[in-house]
């Protein structure tokens, strides 16, 4: 059984990073482990506000002496929303210890979005997540967050030829394959679109495009991605089941979007998500 350690926040109420990704994963039938980078009373988008956090950046070095103390292994160390900018050096030393020849690092940097970093963060944190981002064999940034770690202005209207060439600048901070969420040739579509450095090859996935925005879809799309990835799927089969099941997250949402402004409604689509991977499991 592949077995993945997911990195970032608890929100408690919010259904967004670890209360996403955990659920989705392992229906995926991928074994997951977590460490918590904070524990929120919600996520820090907008409609919420006087959140609490609290921040275990202090867990983190006993957890994984811990745990190298149990001799584990992962196949698949994947970071999310992390809770300060003191964890990013903690996370990085985490994964070179625990890293081996085939082991899949994939960083989303989760920052900010609509053009705007999430409130708490700094160009302090956006220079650590640039050094992250070094270690990863995949990273996973919304237009945003690439604005960010490429130091330019955020654009929300990107020619396929742009996302093109901040995908190739994006490798160059060091990581094997970018991806670029929220990115599509055309309006009338949505989806993904990734670089592999070590090949030159240009992957993309795409669905008819919902207007608006839904919070946690981040969150849900790199889930499936890493969890794909470490079932082995290849780039396009990966980028596509991500796209397609946050597709099916956002439709599942739709009639409900009024009460449930806060995140998309991922639970009803978890048995298809299952169905679709079951091959790629060994039984
Ligand atoms: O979905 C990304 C995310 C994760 N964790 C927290 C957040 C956000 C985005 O707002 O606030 C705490």
């Amino acid at each position: 059984m592949k077995r993945l350690l997911t990195i970032q926040d608890i929100s408690c109420f919010g259904k967004c990073s670890l209360t996403a990704a955990l659920p989705v994963i392992s229906a995926m039938g991928i074994e997951t482990a977590v460490i918590p980078t904070a524990v929120l009373s919600t996520h820090t988008g907008s409609g919420f506000s006087g959140f609490t956090f609290h921040d275990l950046t202090n867990d983190i070095e006993g957890i994984a002496a811990h745990w190298k103390r149990l001799g584990l292994h992962f196949d698949t160390i994947y970071t999310g929303y992390l809770g300060s900018y003191e964890q990013v050096s903690l996370i990085r030393k985490l994964i070179a210890d625990f890293r081996t020849e085939d082991t899949l690092v994939v960083v989303d940097p989760v920052m900010g979005d609509g053009g705007r970093l999430y409130s708490g963060f700094d160009n302090k944190f956006v220079t650590a997540m640039r050094s992250l981002c070094a270690d990863a064999d995949v990273i996973l940034p919304n237009a945003t967050e690439t604005a960010l770690l490429l130091g330019e202005n955020y654009s929300n209207s990107l020619t396929a030829d742009d996302i093109m060439s901040k995908l190739i600048r994006l490798t160059e901070l060091g990581c094997g394959t970018a991806i670029m969420t929220g990115a599509c040739e055309d309006k009338a579509h949505n989806g993904a679109m990734a670089y592999v450095r070590k090949t030159g090859e240009l992957v993309s996935a795409s669905c008819e495009n919902v207007s608006g925005s839904f919070h946690s879809t981040g969150d849900i799309f790199s889930s499936v991605l890493s969890g794909g990835m470490t079932l082995g799927m290849d780039i396009k089969t990966a980028l596509e089941l991500a796209v397609d099941f946050t597709h099916d997250c956002i439709s599942a949402t739709l009639p409900i979007r009024e009460q449930h402004w806060y995140a998309v409604r991922f639970e009803p689509c978890l048995g298809s998500l299952a169905e679709r991977c079951r091959k790629y499991i060994d039984v």
